[in-house]
């Protein structure tokens, strides 16, 4: 079988993952055939439910891809049932204090690691996998990325990357440039939030974490890369319609 997400994390191969906003299922399904390492549900600002991240998570996986969770804001529940679908990753959003990243990693790991709760029925089923066997790799395999994206993660980063059981951070450009301008710009691509990242990525590198980033576009993507993140978003399903929709018109000008 193919190696799992957090493997190829380990082996440092970058992987990029489309993002799935729209919560229909088959499309993670299209965007994995299409070649995407990974399609990521987001719970958080996509109309994504836990039905859709069901049937999304097992559609991915028939595609091909790897199936990631972005859940709503403090919800950590959600993160327990991300994994029990069948979720290889989850992208929590707002983790500004160490105490965030404590419960991210509570929620995402079973004990003594953390307190994540037994019932991981479904991704033992996908995974072909005795309870036991699941029991017995499901810390090391299940990737909780934690974002960064405002001033008070920047301010407990060290902190956090000291948590075990934290296997990695995911940088949120947009929500970083308005929260460090306090309202007054949304410049994800710009010079200041990029050396930030860069910096992000160094440090998290150092403190064995895997660095991860949304991107909005090619050469941030791109740019990223060379900084150190090997976890990188490229590309939102509902905008790839949009754009080849408009092409496919286009073409009879
Ligand atoms: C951000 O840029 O703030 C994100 O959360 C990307 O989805
Ligand atoms: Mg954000």
């Amino acid at each position: 079988s193919k190696p799992s997400l957090a493997a190829r994390l380990r082996a440092d191969e970058t992987v990029i993952t489309a993002w799935s906003t729209l919560a229909v299922p088959v499309l993670a399904e299209l965007l994995g055939r299409s070649g995407y390492g990974a399609v990521t549900l987001d719970m958080q600002h996509g109309a994504h439910d836990i039905a859709s991240i069901r049937e999304g998570i097992a559609a991915a996986r028939l595609g091909g891809a790897h199936a990631v969770v972005r859940p709503p804001v403090d919800d950590f529940a959600t993160v327990s049932r991300a994994f029990d679908l069948g979720a290889e990753a989850v992208i929590m959003p707002m983790v500004n204090t160490v105490e965030d990243a404590l419960a991210l990693v509570g929620a995402s790991k079973f004990p003594p690691v953390g307190v994540r709760s037994w019932g991981p029925h479904r991704a033992a089923m996908l995974q072909g996998l005795t309870p036991a066997e699941y029991l017995a790799s499901a810390n090391k395999e299940t990737v909780a990325f934690a974002m960064i994206e405002t001033p008070a993660a920047l301010d407990a980063l060290d902190e956090m990357l000291a948590v075990e059981g934290l296997d990695g951070v995911f940088i949120g450009p947009g929500d970083m440039s308005l929260t460090l301008s306090e309202g007054r710009e949304l410049a994800p691509s710009s010079e200041k939030v990029q050396t930030i990242a860069a910096d992000v990525a160094k440090r998290a590198r150092a403190a064995g974490k895997v660095a991860g980033i949304f991107c909005n576009n090619a050469a941030d993507a791109r740019s990223a890369r060379d900084m150190g993140f090997r976890f990188i978003s490229h590309g939102i399903e509902m905008s790839m319609l949009l754009e080849v929709a408009k092409a496919r018109l286009a073409e009879l000008d």
